[in-house]
């Protein structure tokens, strides 16, 4: 069969295939992850023209401005992962603390982590936003209700990630383990068909993307890495970088996968400030590492491995270095020399 002939629940379904022992349940989620990303991309498009943009007025458990979109799209997710009991828990990067008690929940088996609208402050100028999510397998025994121990779990035993982009076009990408495989959503039949099989990070890279205006905030380790990464230090990069910053992590970090590349978002030192990273390990680092290292790829807080880091909160933020293996390991370099 044609690829693009693939929909994302047969193609979900193959994947099963190859464990014999799953009981269906992962890819029921799945499913049900795919119907939420049609509604929030149909919300989305038609956003504009209802006049439904800009902030709702309250403030995330962040402290950041909550656009009406990032509601609408955690709820949304909400109500498809939590009634058939697929999940034990859910984290969002929207919500303060995890739901764990919503009826059936208490039998699932898994524990699904999402940030519903990453880089919503880009909705309102026509930018591509994300959807970012993680899923887990409970550790505690099913029957009772699921507790923090089993949503603060390292990205190295996900048992599958994926984001979604709305852009020009929806995309769904998704790893149970097996491979990145992407799906565009085909707007007339409201299907996602599989047009981008296998995904691998190319092994020459395109491009570098940061916030380059917070350069006077960075380590000198970072200063020193970005400079490699243009060409400027002795030892040249594998190939002359250009520079992307979107702003939107999911838009970055999917033009870096299909392009090759390296997206990074440092520690910042502020002076008299703590330094502070921005990006929540959970919601959105854990998850696109998973990501990158299916696709051949790998992410690093600077210093260590973003899969090895056990959470000590559902909302701690690391720094995030993702992208090809040569270029990760290369800031991780940098940042052990230069600091
Ligand atoms: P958000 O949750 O407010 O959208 O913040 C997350 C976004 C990421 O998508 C993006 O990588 C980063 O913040 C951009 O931050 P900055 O504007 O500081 O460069």
């Amino acid at each position: 069969m044609h690829s693009s002939l693939i929909t994302i629940e047969q193609h979900i379904l193959e994947q099963q295939k190859a464990h014999p022992e799953a009981t269906g349940i992962l890819t029921g989620i799945l499913y049900d992850i795919a119907l939420a990303a049609k509604i929030i991309a149909r919300e989305i498009r038609s956003a504009g023209l209802r006049h439904i943009l800009g902030e709702a007025g309250s403030i995330n458990v962040q402290g950041e401005r909550q656009m009406k979109l990032d509601i609408f799209a955690n709820e949304v997710l909400v109500r498809m992962s939590s009634f058939a009991g697929r999940v034990a828990a859910i984290g969002s990067e929207e919500m303060a603390a995890p739901i764990f008690e919503m009826g059936p929940m208490r039998h699932g088996k898994y524990v699904l982590i999402f940030d519903p609208l990453d880089g919503s402050s880009n909705i309102d100028v026509n930018i591509s936003v994300g959807t970012i999510f993680g899923i887990y397998r409970r550790k505690s025994d099913d029957g009772r209700e699921a507790t923090m121990e089993d949503v603060l779990q390292p990205g190295k035993v996900l048992v599958a990630a994926g984001y979604v982009i709305y852009g020009s076009s929806t995309m769904m990408v998704y790893s149970t383990g097996s491979g990145v495989h992407g799906f565009t959503l085909e707007p007339a039949l409201g299907e996602f068909l599989l047009s981008h099989p296998d995904i691998r990070i190319p092994e020459r890279p395109q491009y570098y993307s940061t916030n380059m205006a917070y350069e006077r905030w960075w380590s000198e380790g970072v200063r020193r890495y970005t400079a490699y990464l243009q060409g400027m230090e002795a030892e040249k990069p594998p190939a002359a970088l250009s520079s992307r910053y979107v702003g939107s992590l999911v838009a970055d970090f999917h033009r870096n996968l299909l392009r090759g590349g390296v997206f990074y978002y440092p520690l910042l030192y502020k002076p008299g400030k703590a330094p502070k990273p921005k990006l929540r390990l959970l919601c959105e680092a854990a998850p696109m590492a998973f990501i990158a290292v299916q696709a051949g790829g790998y992410a690093s807080d600077g210093t260590q491995d973003i899969l090895e880091i056990v959470p000590e909160t559902l909302h701690q933020r690391v720094p995030f270095f993702v992208g090809n293996r040569s270029l990760v390991e290369r800031a991780e370099d940098y940042i052990r020399r230069y600091g």
